[in-house]
């Protein structure tokens, strides 16, 4: 990978200019810099190793050369989007599972709000951050980091849940340039359609754990634990979860963790 193969993947796309690196702290941190200093809409930083990726939370990503993807977008959102920002990740979740599919014809998943998984294990994660000028979203940085090959998933002790790689998933070798091209298409294919009813139902038609039962963990203590059957997704991106009385409640995006009861 370098700045030239990216450039030419990226023909055709709205991606006005790219920053590739072959090492660097967090790719996010490079777009949050580059968006400050004004970089417009759609530009993405690359790298082939992150020293410091991070996933939400202040926990850990791992990202290693050769063998992952780790990449950000920078968004500056219109009055729609701006609207729902906690649609970014989903977005996200959406174009990696569009473009597995795609490519190596696997059905991957969507663990909400921003996972995706292949056989029920963890093979990208996507990180928004946005950025405020007082009360106007001024610009968001989307970040995706996915394994594409086995020696890209860290070992078991050092994980959450568990994780897997694109080509264990598919038994063959699979083209990394051509996976983030896949990415990127189907990012920018649903970006303007995240107002659609489609939008919603091709994410719900992904959704991890649906008729499981679930349990909704508050992790920064803010919110309270719920727990149930997933049940689907709102229009507005809110988990719908049956609890235990047979109510449906929405939980809306945020400081949740989701993980199936066991
Ligand atoms: C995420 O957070 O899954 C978001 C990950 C976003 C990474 C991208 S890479 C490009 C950009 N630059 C960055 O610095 N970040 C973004 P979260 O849901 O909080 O999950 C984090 C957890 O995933 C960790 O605590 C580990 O348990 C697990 N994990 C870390 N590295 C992993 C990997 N390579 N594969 C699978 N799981 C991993």
């Amino acid at each position: 990978m370098d700045y030239q193969t990216l450039r030419s993947l990226t023909t055709g796309l709205p991606v006005p200019d790219i920053r590739y690196f072959v090492e660097t702290g967090s790719t996010n941190d490079e777009a949050l810099g580059w968006a400050a200093a004004g970089a417009p809409d759609g530009c993405l930083v690359v790298a082939d190793r992150q020293a410091s990726g991070r996933g939400r939370l202040g926990r850990k990503w791992v990202t290693c050369p050769g063998v992952s993807l780790a990449f950000s977008l920078i968004l500056r959102p219109s009055a729609d989007e701006s609207a729902r920002p906690s649609l970014f990740a989903p977005l996200g979740a959406l174009a990696v599972s569009q473009a597995l599919e795609v490519c190596c014809g696997l059905a991957a998943q969507i663990k909400w709000p921003n996972d995706v998984l292949l056989e029920r294990r963890k093979v990208a994660g996507i990180l928004v951050e946005i950025a405020w000028t007082s009360d106007r979203l001024d610009h968001a940085v989307l970040g995706i980091g996915m394994n594409v090959s086995p020696r890209a998933v860290p070992p078991a002790d050092a994980l959450l849940f568990p994780a897997t790689s694109v080509e264990e998933a598919a038994g063959s070798p699979v083209d990394r340039d051509g996976l983030l091209r896949a990415i990127l298409e189907a990012f920018f294919y649903w970006r303007k359609r995240t107002q659609a009813e489609t939008f919603i139902q091709a994410w719900e038609n992904r959704l991890a754990f649906k008729g499981e039962q679930i349990l909704l963990e508050a992790s920064a203590g803010a919110t309270k634990s719920v727990e149930g059957e997933l049940i689907g997704i709102d229009l507005d991106g809110s988990l719908l979860v049956r609890t235990s009385a047979g109510a449906i409640t929405a939980v809306a995006a945020g400081d949740l963790h989701l993980r199936p009861k066991v």
